[in-house]
């Protein structure tokens, strides 16, 4: 037996082995959800090795280490992308061979962590990633939401919201951490006090106290020498102690679970006063939680306070975890007796914050009496921050009153916590370049003018592991083929992809790969269909196809995030519309098939979008059941987007659509995935897609069209554009209104009021300009489907648009934090550690390995 045959053969004797424990059943005889349960805990072994000596390392080196807040994250399942990050997927393969299992099943059994709504979710767990990979030490912190992200079903076109109960099997990747647990208080009344050294405290008294139990989840850094870093996230929910068993004694049960349903909901709606009081519970837990641990692991090491500054940093993602910038200052001085000044001076080094959106509607204000009642220490503090930084504004801009009201943190009876981060962070980024530049020019225009050397830009990126090496692995191994395997933790290599994007025998393969995973994707919808419906025969209703068989050589276009009207799903809708008058009219004829899919979740209070959904439902039938149209033209809308069906879906598109309004995608991440998974970008000059625009180099990047964002902007300013010109001047788009209300797409009335909506809404305000912009995109749209008739330009096109996706690494985002904001060094996992570790797991591992193995 040789050395890789010894090493499958443990691995098999291993899960075997843990089938038994775990379960007492030989693990031929276990259901899918048991086998995938045992190899996570047979996988588990080798992280769990890595993560102790990553742990032993830091220890030993005492490095700066970054603690990252963020009240979401969208980590993709666990299993598969651990098993790849250390290397073992190769081996992992012939096991199931050999044990006659599937991956994918595998896959499938664990539900999606739903731990966070979109984008910014996604965002940190592509940095978690990279931390682990580039060797950063760095903690994430979040809550364990026991239902996250509601799950979408759409019945009848309609957005149906349930609860996504993705807790309920136990997920073995999650492991109780109790020293990080921690105690966290609400409420009571406040009494002055002094600290040592003089400086004012308030202790609380008669408040409400949770616990927070702690739960980790190792992140895997990819190859030989990743570490594994933790991810920590905080719960309320299995804890007595937080049961109020007198409230429940007294009859009310509603108060006795208070403090147990903290992390039970994600981002519950904030639409009404209880929903707003959860939400600012759950961002006090994460921060009290996660700055409890942080001082905790602190004087593990050190017992001297002003060594804070060179030994910890904090991100916080996005205002929501902005709390800890009071609390930070508060903990200083009342719990380690701090001067104001020293703890000013460590607070706004260490803290850092990054915006993600310049949509008002999404800047972060509580209402002062909640704040107050709720966390009144924390109140008490910003209150002092407030009165501070106002006094030191108005000593430097004197008879300012007007200024004064744009940066108090308290103003009109709310407590604005971007202006909070504002004053109190050290760096404060926008996620591209447009958007860094917007923010100094709009929400954060007076503050760009009091702290200029506080704002940045760290351009968004995404881990190449999840989103090329696990989901597309016939791509992946063109690129090792090409460019070669460094490409993995190497973004620069890239660019090399340049040197193949003429040779015919490339572009033959890639294209070959995309039909190959378009086919993948319809499989799996039909699989979808069939286990939702009990037929799959309205999937193939919805696709091309002969005979169940998917067709080769259609369009792929795709829009899948978030809904909402910045996005312009509603451009994309109307499009399609006008389509289908041109095909139906036979004024125009496709040169290709195209088949456009949607994909994305609505707030379940954006009734708009929820709207909007309906008419991509009722768009989408209409035209596949129309004769004369089905043939050159197929929507579908997929329920319920999540990470897993991203890593399906992005792999067989050819086109992506990225046409938010100029100005309001502050970046975007979906772009870099399909880009790295060689499909072109439909969109306008928005967000991230300027830069990558510009590292592909325009020639490649043909497909951009609408309104900048000055002229937007402009319009906005002078409030002159008028959607009922648009429809006064363009026939078309009066057709679009006048087909919104009458009978064609409607099957019942609360489809025609959802569309007498929609068109209402469209011709008195349309804020985000889709009708503006709506013409110029359907002419991009009809280029796009001609440029692909050349396949073998468009396969050049597509190999050139990778070879510009380096940059867009979030390796390379996280060198950047790590550089310009953070101050971080790596700390590389330290190898005779690692050996040592090792050494203890087989000198007590009792396996012998049985060597008929490859005869059985
Ligand atoms: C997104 N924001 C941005 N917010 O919209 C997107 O352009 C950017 O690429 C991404 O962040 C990463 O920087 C986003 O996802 C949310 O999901 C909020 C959650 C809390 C409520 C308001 C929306």
């Amino acid at each position: 037996m040789d050395q890789e045959e010894a090493l499958i053969a443990y691995q098999i004797q291993h899960i075997r082995q843990v089938a038994l424990i775990e379960f007492g059943t030989p693990f031929d005889e276990l259901t899918i959800r048991e086998k995938a349960e045992t190899i996570t805990i047979a996988a588990r072994e080798i992280i769990l090795i890595r993560q102790a000596a990553t742990k032993k390392t830091y220890a030993k080196e005492k490095p700066k280490k970054l603690y990252y807040l963020s009240l979401e994250y969208l980590p993709g399942r666990w299993t598969i992308m651990n098993i790849i990050n250390v290397l073992a997927f190769e081996n992992f393969k012939k096991v199931a061979t050999l044990m006659n299992f599937s991956i994918d099943e595998i896959e499938e059994a664990y539900y999606d962590p739903a731990l966070g709504n979109g984008g910014l979710g996604r965002l940190a767990s592509c940095f978690m990633d990279s931390l682990a990979t580039l060797n950063y030490p760095a903690t994430g912190y979040g809550l364990l939401y026991e239902y996250g992200i509601f799950k979408q079903e759409i019945i009848y076109g309609t957005q149906i919201e349930t609860a996504e109960s993705w807790l309920d099997r136990r997920n073995n990747w999650i492991r109780y951490a109790p020293q990080s647990s921690a105690k966290v208080q609400y409420n009571g009344e406040l009494r002055d006090g002094v600290n040592k050294v003089g400086e004012a405290t308030h202790t609380l008294v008669n408040y409400d106290e949770v616990t927070a139990q702690c739960f980790s989840v190792p992140m895997v850094g990819y190859g030989e020498k990743g570490s594994v870093n933790l991810l920590k996230l905080f719960s309320t929910r299995a804890m007595a102690k937080n049961f109020k068993i007198s409230c429940f004694s007294a009859g009310d049960l509603a108060a006795a679970t208070k403090y147990t349903q903290i992390t039970s909901v994600l981002y519950p709606s904030d639409a009404v006063e209880l929903g707003k009081e959860y939400r600012l519970m759950q961002e006090y837990l994460l921060v009290s939680g996660a700055l409890q641990d942080l001082f905790r692991e602190f004087f593990q090491d050190y017992n001297d306070l002003s060594l804070l500054k060179e030994k910890v940093t904090i991100q916080l993602n996005d205002t929501h975890p902005a709390i800890a910038c009071a609390e930070l200052l508060r903990i200083l001085v009342r719990d380690y007796h701090t001067t104001i000044p020293m703890a000013w001076e460590i607070a706004t080094h260490c803290l850092n914050y990054t915006n993600h959106t310049i949509l008002q509607e999404a800047l972060e204000k509580w209402d002062e009496s909640l704040f107050r009642r709720l966390l009144p220490r924390q109140m008490k503090t910003i209150e002092l921050i407030n009165q501070f930084v106002c006094d030191e504004v108005r000593k430097n801009h004197p008879y300012n009153e007007d200024l004064i009201h744009h940066i108090s943190i308290l103003q009109d009876g709310k407590v604005h916590m971007a202006r909070l981060c504002c004053h109190i962070c050290s760096k404060i980024n926008g996620v591209a370049k447009l958007h860094s530049e917007l923010i100094t020019e709009t929400i954060f225009k007076d503050f760009y003018k009091l702290y200029p050397q506080k704002f940045t830009n760290v351009t968004n990126g995404v881990t190449f592991r999840r989103w090329v090496l696990k989901c597309n692995p016939l791509l992946s191994k063109l690129f090792d083929d090409t460019i070669g395997p460094g490409w993995v933790t190497d973004y620069e290599k890239f660019v090399n992809l340049r040197k193949f994007s003429d040779d015919p025998k490339i572009k033959q393969r890639f294209l070959e790969i995309k039909e190959s995973n378009k086919k993948r994707l319809i499989h799996y919808l039909a699989t979808l269909r069939k286990e939702r419906e009990g037929s799959d025969d309205s999937l193939w209703a919805g696709v091309f196809h002969t005979n169940k068989e998917p067709e080769q050589g259609i369009f792929f276009d795709l829009q899948i995030k978030r809904l909402h009207e910045y996005k312009r799903q509603m451009m994309n809708a109307l499009h399609l519309l006008l389509l289908y008058k041109e095909i139906k009219e036979k004024s125009y004829t496709p040169p290709v098939k195209k088949f456009t899919l949607f994909a994305g979740k609505s707030a379940a209070s954006y009734a708009l979008m929820k709207d909007l959904i309906r008419l991509i439902c009722a768009i989408s039938r209409h035209i596949n059941q129309d004769s004369d149209v089905s043939p050159h033209l197929r929507v579908i809308f997929v329920a319920n987007y999540n990470v897993s069906l991203a890593e399906k879906l992005i792999p067989a598109a050819d086109v992506s659509q990225q046409i938010s309004t100029a100005g309001f995608e502050a970046s975007g991440t979906s772009l870099f995935k399909f880009c790295l998974n060689g499909a072109l970008l439909v969109g306008t000059l928005d967000g991230a897609t300027i830069e990558l625009k510009e590292a592909v180099g325009d020639d490649s990047f043909p497909f951009i069209f609408g309104a900048t964002k000055d002229e937007i902007f402009h319009k906005i300013d002078e409030r002159s554009y008028k959607p009922g010109d648009e429809i006064n001047q363009h026939p078309n788009i009066r057709w679009l209104i006048e087909t919104l209300r009458s009978d064609l797409l409607a099957t019942y009335p609360e489809e025609k009021e959802a569309f007498c909506r929609i068109a209402s809404y469209l011709e008195s305000k349309d804020p985000y300009f889709t009708l503006f912009d709506l013409l110029s995109y359907h002419e991009t749209q009809k280029k796009c489907l001609q440029a692909f008739t050349d396949r073998d330009r468009w396969a050049h096109l597509c190999l050139m648009n990778i070879a510009g996706i380096g940059h867009f690494s979030s390796d390379r985002s996280i060198e950047d934090y790590a550089k310009n904001i953070w101050d971080l060094k790596k700390v590389p996992l330290n190898q005779q550690i690692l050996e040592e570790i090792k050494d203890i797991f087989v000198a007590n591992d009792k396996c012998t390995i049985d060597p008929t193995i490859f005869k059985k």
